[in-house]
């Protein structure tokens, strides 16, 4: 039977032992790992989900959006990287000044409802056109969300690249079409991943289409 003396030291050994854990456990926690940042610029018609999917990317209340008036930025973090994304506002007249800011972009991401009707997808592939013909995204990589996939008459990713021409959109530029829905938030995490493996030069693929 182990006296009281004995006791004693096991109980003041087995204190020191749990407060010399914990504070290795504080005092040592190695420091966060910094990401890189980019700045991106979010375009797309109005109403095709723009703020909804990056409100949704930050984890924020999507019930209250409201149309996009000018630009608003946000910043979302991912595995590999945090992005700055300043969406601007897809209304008609907003559209006009879009070019004011893209300064500073290093990604384009461009998002469409895959429902919309032929005659949209055409103002949608000039709009397109105009914009990633201006020297500040000219050879930017370049995400197209092919956004409302839930929706009925949902074009999928192929019928897109078509319809769009992106094949020459994408022409001396890194371009990735990818399918997504707000159902679905792996889907626009997918899209932009692969945006930040482009960014960081680190996807596996060969060719510019992903
Ligand atoms: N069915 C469906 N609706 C969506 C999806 N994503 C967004 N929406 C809806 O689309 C509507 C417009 O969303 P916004 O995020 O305001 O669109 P926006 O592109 O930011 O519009 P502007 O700011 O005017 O350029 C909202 O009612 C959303 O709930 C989706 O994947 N599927
Ligand atoms: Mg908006």
């Amino acid at each position: 039977m182990p006296n009281l003396c004995e006791s004693c030291g096991f109980l003041v050994g087995a204190c020191r032992l749990c407060f010399y854990t914990c504070s290795q456990a504080i005092c040592c926690r190695k420091p966060p790992v910094s990401r890189p940042e980019f700045a991106a610029v979010c375009l797309g018609l109005s109403n095709v989900g723009k703020t909804t999917i990056l409100t949704n990317l930050c984890g924020e209340d999507e019930s209250s959006i409201v149309p996009t008036v000018g630009f608003s930025i946000k910043a979302v973090g991912f595995n590999d990287a945090i992005l700055n994304i300043k969406e601007l506002g897809g209304a008609e007249n907003i559209r006009q000044y879009w070019n004011r800011y893209y300064d500073g972009a290093e990604a384009v991401v461009f998002v469409i409802d895959s429902a919309s009707a032929e005659d949209n997808m055409q103002q949608i592939a000039d709009e397109m056109k105009a914009a990633l013909c201006h020297n500040h995204l000219k050879g930017l990589p370049l995400l197209v969300l092919a956004h409302c996939q839930d929706k009925d008459g949902a074009r999928g990713i192929e019928e897109i690249t078509e319809l769009l021409d992106l094949e020459m959109i994408g022409e001396g530029r890194q371009w990735i079409v990818h399918a997504s829905s707000i159902n679905d938030n792996s889907t626009i995490r997918g899209g932009f991943t692969k945006l930040i493996h482009l960014l960081l030069g680190t996807d596996e693929v060969d060719s510019n289409r992903i």
